[in-house]
Parts: C-alpha cells; structure tokens; sequence
C-alpha cells in the first residue's frame, strides 16, 4: 500500500493550490521521490522553502515506509503521519482540510479526499445549507429507492448520488473519524414546510459495535427526534440489534436505523407520497417519520438529507 505517500502529496497539492487540483502530476499516485515532489510544489506554488518542514517531511516519509513495511502497524503508523501532518500544517501556517465538501456553488456530486480516500470518494455535498461543506449521508425526494434492505446494503450503501441514496456505513464511519463532526437532519412535508434538526456531537462505532450511535446538542425547528436513539446500535431487517426482545423493528417498519424498541424517527422508513397514511390499514407505523415535528408518527416526510460536517 503506498496511500500515506499519495496522501501528502495530495494535500499538499490541495495547499498549494487552495483546493484539489485535476494536475496529472499530482493525481494521487505514488511517487518514488517524495521530499524532492514536496519541495517542488511548495517552492514553485507557494514561493516557500520546505527548510522549516524539512525534518518532519523526512519523518513522514520514514513512517510511511514503516507503514508499508508492516501492514499490522499500519493503523498506528498513520496516526503518527497524521499527527506529522498536523505539525507542518502548524509551521506552514496553513490549514490542510480534510474530509470536506464545498462552502459555496451548486450543491451535488463532488470528490472529497483524505487519510482513508487518497484517491477520492464521490460523495454528494450540499454546500448552501447553513454554511454549505455537509456531506450528504442519506438523501430521498421522490421515494423511487426502496430503504427496505439488508445489513450488507446498509453497511455499504445503496442507490445512486444523482437520485436517491444511503451513502453506506462504513464509509460514514471512515468520514467521521477524521475529526469532529456535527449532523444536520433537513425534511420537509407535503404542504411546503420544512424544518432542520442540527446536533452539534456526532459518532458512530465501527462495525464490532454494529455501528453505534452517539448523538447530542441538539437545537434546530424539527424537535430532537434523535437523541432518543444515541446509544442504540443500528438493525436492519436481518440483524436485529434493537431493545424489543420480542420483535424486529427493522422488519416490521421496513428499513435500517438505530432503534430502540422502536423510535421516535425512522428516515429510513416507507416513503408513503402525500404523507399522512391511515391508522388501521397499516398496523404498524412504519412512515418516514421524525415524531416531534410531526406529533405523530403516521406522517411520512416528503423530503429528508441526513449530512455531515467536520468541526472547525
Ligand atoms: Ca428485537
């Protein structure tokens, strides 16, 4: 694996030029002669000498052939080029973004790169919402992808980012472990109201935890339909994490999420188009719902982005 290498040289591809660039030179692939590479781009692009990050770009390059020599160290040794990184931002005077999505433009599909996506992850940002830079996690508005999927599905995602979409676990764990991060909930009704729910603390376990919620501070219009799931791990209709020793609440309210015994929100729920479904013909409530907005869980939101975004 060379990605520590193609890591620092996209970032500082990324300083050098404000953002990422489409240069072929530095498209993220492995170079031989890293210190000579560094040295090239910020002397040229930033009319800086590398003489005061010199050592630590040494220090890089030697944990990164650490890290490539054994693959068992391979998790600690980045951590040491993380923490290596972070000096020569701090010397440099320039931050090295991270894992973030646009803060102005259109919203759509953008590439993001990072520690764990060297050579990028698509993702879809939405770069207007309350400052722009979220990374979209999960994203419905005309309920044509069904969210009534397995654990496999959940974990690596489904759909399409130009529709409808669950990014997938997994990458949202990978994200999230870059920094800080806060999580933001848009929905919208069928009559033209909408509302946001923003939790300024957000985590999530790996997959030995099955993906453990941890969420906090709310504030927001939509009411805090979420903090009652921090804690919970996530289910899905074939693996039954939830508290309700008799039944399977992913099952029977058709789609994945952090249930307790069952919920006070399911965005993953049944898009039922008009909103409103009728007690009695369906006997369970199993509408995408978000229960303190609505004050009821038989309302099904017309629209819902679930997004991320690192903490300055
Ligand atoms: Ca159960």
């Amino acid at each position: 694996m060379h990605f520590p290498a193609v890591i620092v040289l996209c970032l500082f591809t990324r300083i050098a030029n404000g953002e990422v660039d489409d240069d072929e030179v530095f498209q993220c692939k492995p170079h031989k002669n890293f210190e000579n590479k560094v040295q090239k781009i910020v002397s040229e692009k930033m009319q800086y000498t590398l003489d005061p990050v010199a050592d630590d770009v040494r220090k890089i390059q030697s944990y990164m052939e650490k890290a490539d020599a054994r693959s068992d160290q391979k998790n600690k040794e980045m951590l040491n080029i993380e923490a290596r990184l972070r000096a020569v931002e701090d010397k440099l005077g320039v931050k090295i973004k991270l894992e973030e999505c646009p803060k102005s433009g259109t919203s759509g599909i953008y590439t993001i790169y990072g520690i764990a996506y060297p050579e990028g992850l698509s993702v879809y940002c939405d770069t207007q919402t309350d400052g722009g830079g979220w990374v979209v996690i999960q994203r419905r508005f005309n309920g044509k992808l069904s969210f009534d999927r397995e654990w496999d599905q959940y974990v690596k995602g489904f759909g399409t980012l130009s529709g409808e979409f669950w990014l997938g676990l997994d990458d949202v764990v990978t994200l999230l472990s870059s920094g800080e991060f806060e999580f933001r909930v848009d929905i919208s009704d069928w009559e033209g109201n909408s509302a946001y729910a923003l939790y300024s603390k957000f985590s999530m376990g790996g997959t030995s935890s099955n993906y453990q919620l941890t969420v906090s501070g709310y504030s927001g219009t939509a009411g805090d339909s979420l903090s009652h799931h921090s804690g919970m791990a996530f289910s899905t209709k074939d693996r039954d994490n939830d508290t309700d020793d008799d039944g399977n609440c992913a099952k029977d309210l058709k789609g994945g999420w952090w249930f307790t015994g069952c919920n006070l929100s399911h965005l993953n729920g049944v898009y039922y188009k008009g909103g409103h479904y009728p007690v009695g013909l369906h006997t369970v409530q199993d509408g995408a719902s978000w229960y303190y907005w609505k004050d009821t869980k038989l309302y099904s939101m017309k629209t819902t982005e679930m997004k991320i975004r690192l903490k300055n």
